[in-house]
């Protein structure tokens, strides 16, 4: 009696250790694997947040999703993003949406002047204004996020501190911020993020507008040594997902990854906001780059250029065929919500 006792006892040990040691071996050999692609380098925002989104999926599926990121262009770059993703190459994929202006018109409409405050506001409005809309260039792409970067702003080798100092003056934007550039005099170049830090150092522009986070992120504070605040118009990122490889994930996986969609977008909005102050702090510390403030004169002549961006916008958007008033309306209305 006693001896069968033992060999209950063995056995039910024996299958702990089983299940104990086998269980997570195979559950992983099982895990979906996804390959998440971006374009930038690690240390930048758009690879902080894929990061951050990889940590959660990973914990809250325990374990039956893995997903391996590739940064810095290793698997897609920027301009092949949303191929990318449509062909497989990459299950997921994050890009800039300035850099294909012609492609994104509804979210790019988010880059116009209107007075976005911050990427968390602007993400939130982003977010709902493509849950609208659902433009047909994601018909074939499963959307896992969508944010704005904090509002951009000069960043220069030389003192920018009235509109004619940026008469003729290369820098570097994409998309809605090279046309905001474009209508204060200045001369737009475009590129993505990363070849900035090479067409800098070559003086092919003598500085950037963008978000400020990347004063540190990119050490453009080591060259740029001139901020003029503008906070004009943001840029706007998407997270795209192959439709296949959706469709191929269990529904509770796929609850997962929706329920972190807002989530992980406004999560993004706060951290580039938080970021930029740091990256400022930083910027004025240590690098003694020097911020201009424009007078409210200033400031509202600089406005005024452009006035005619957005009607523009909505000429060429009737064109294509899209309700672009309403659009334009949307946002405002958006933005009024999300700011309050
Ligand atoms: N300059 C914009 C947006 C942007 C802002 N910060 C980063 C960091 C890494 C890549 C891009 C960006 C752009 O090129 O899209």
């Amino acid at each position: 009696m006693k001896r069968n006792l033992a060999f209950v006892l063995v056995g039910i040990f024996s299958l702990a250790v089983v299940i104990g040691l086998w269980t997570p071996q195979a559950a992983s050999a099982q895990a979906v694997k996804l390959k998440y692609a971006n374009f930038p380098p690690a240390p930048t925002f758009p690879c902080v947040q894929m990061e951050r989104w990889k940590t959660e999926v990973e914990k809250r599926t325990a374990g039956k999703v893995a997903v391996q990121t590739f940064p810095g262009g290793t698997l897609l770059d920027a301009k092949n993003m949303l191929d990318g993703v449509i062909a497989g190459t990459a299950d997921i994929g994050c890009t800039s949406m300035a850099y294909q202006p012609g492609r994104f018109i509804v979210t790019n409409a988010t880059a116009l002047p209107l007075g976005i405050p911050s990427a968390k506001v602007g993400s939130r409005v982003l977010w709902d204004l493509y849950e609208k809309y659902k433009p047909q260039e994601f018909a074939d792409v499963k959307v896992l996020a969508m944010f704005t970067t904090a509002p951009n702003n000069i960043m220069s080798k030389v003192a920018v501190k009235k509109l004619e100092d940026l008469k003729g003056l290369d820098l570097r934007a994409s998309g809605g911020a090279a046309e905001v550039l474009s209508a204060w005099g200045a001369n737009p170049v475009g590129m993505p993020m990363p070849e900035t830090v090479e067409a800098l150092q070559k003086g092919v522009v003598k500085g950037l507008f963008s978000s400020l986070e990347v004063m540190k992120d990119f050490k453009f504070a080591e060259t740029c040594k001139h901020v003029t605040m503008t906070d004009t118009s943001i840029y706007p990122f998407t997270v795209i997902m192959n439709m296949k490889s959706w469709e191929a994930l269990p529904a509770d996986v796929k609850k997962v990854f929706d329920d972190l969609r807002v989530e992980q977008s406004e999560w993004t909005g706060v951290y580039m906001d938080n970021h930029v102050k740091e990256a400022m702090e930083w910027s004025k510390t240590t690098q003694q780059v020097a911020v201009v403030n424009l007078s409210p004169a200033e400031k509202a002549a600089w406005n005024a250029q452009l006035q005619p961006l957005t009607a523009k916008w909505i000429t060429e958007a009737k064109t294509k065929g899209l309700a672009a008033e309403q659009i334009i309306s949307d946002l405002q209305a958006l933005i009024k919500k999300y700011s309050q």
